[in-house]
């Protein structure tokens, strides 16, 4: 407690309360859903902003999805996906036609009871969700699985891109989708059919596209993912280094390589900094810096939004 800039996801002014006050004061281009529950029974919050959000059905225009921190800890991923939620409200007039011709969706949350427990004391390094893999009815360093290996797509390709041992980090569960953040997401994921997708991170500073499953293999739409990317020279978020994820490390049953592979969406993950050496997960509780890693994606997030609506030519504010 006691932050300046973080809040849990349940806690009163939290992230869950701010979306319900988000959407209650911007009705009419502002639709907010539960994609479904929690192991401990939390909603799973979406918002979507488009011009005649509630009046029009889910994934009838093209759509973005900006979804953050399924992994516990990475809590600059939360906030920089909150604040662009708060971006486009506050800057409707400017992004009208992008809200005519678009849906943009936020999941600010993926993984909300992990998020809330990196809340409680000595827990800040959380990474997984709150699953009781050895069923003793309390959480301890052997539980979790991790949300980003448990999709159903190359699930357990190989044992170097997760992990079947529960008490690793990278543990990717019983099976398939066999944890309900999982099911939210990827029931999502299915039902809107999203051309772009931002999935938010830390720590980077990195810009990963697909595929992610398997060494030194380029996706059939490489070059629009490129486009968008940037290069070393050039990178699409300033200071960011973008990549072919497997290049990074590989990971089996992540959710940039479902949503390519299983819904055809153009899906990065960008890694954010740590805010200061050293860092690491725990980016500074500093408004400022804070601000500025914001600010730093904005363009790029754009860029994605703008380039839905025909992802073959991408826009590109890198000129
Ligand atoms: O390991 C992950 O799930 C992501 N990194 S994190 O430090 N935030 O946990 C990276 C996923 C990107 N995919 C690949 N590197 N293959
Ligand atoms: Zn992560």
């Amino acid at each position: 407690g006691g932050y300046t800039v973080w809040r849990s996801y349940s806690e009163p002014g939290g992230i869950a309360a701010q979306l319900k006050a988000i959407a209650a004061a911007n009705r009419d281009i502002v639709k907010l859903q539960s994609i479904g529950k929690t192991l401990r029974g939390q909603d799973i919050l979406a918002a979507k902003v488009t011009t005649g959000a509630r009046l029009l059905p889910d994934g009838v225009k093209p759509a973005t999805l900006y979804s953050a921190t399924q992994h516990a800890r990475e809590w600059i991923a939360t906030e920089v996906d909150m604040r662009l939620l708060k971006y486009v409200i506050a800057n409707r007039a400017t992004l009208k036609d992008l809200l005519n011709k678009t849906e943009l969706w936020f999941v600010p949350v993926a993984n909300p009871d992990g998020y809330d427990f990196t809340f409680t004391e000595g827990n800040r390094l959380w990474r997984k969700n709150l699953r009781d893999n050895d069923g003793d009815g309390r959480i301890t360093i052997g539980d979790g699985v991790d949300p980003n290996r448990n999709f159903p797509t190359n699930f357990h390709y190989d044992e170097e891109g997760s992990s079947s041992i529960p008490s690793s980090d990278t543990y990717r569960g019983a099976g398939p989708a066999s944890e309900p953040e999982t099911k939210a997401m990827d029931g999502l994921l299915k039902r809107v059919g999203f051309e772009m997708q931002l999935n938010y991170h830390s720590y980077g500073p990195l810009l990963l596209y697909p595929v992610g499953f398997q060494i030194a293999t380029e996706a059939a739409d490489n070059p629009i993912y490129e486009a968008l990317t940037g290069n070393d020279a050039k990178p699409a978020i300033p200071g960011f280094d973008p990549d072919l994820s497997a290049e990074l490390y590989t990971t089996n049953g992540d959710t940039n390589d479902r949503a390519h592979f299983q819904y055809g969406t153009l899906s990065w993950t960008p890694e954010l900094d740590e805010g200061c050496d050293g860092c690491g997960f725990v980016f500074p509780d500093d408004e400022a810096l804070v601000r500025a890693e914001f600010e730093k994606g904005l363009p790029f997030a754009l860029d994605v939004a703008r380039s839905a609506v025909n992802p073959v030519e991408p826009v590109n504010h890198l000129g």
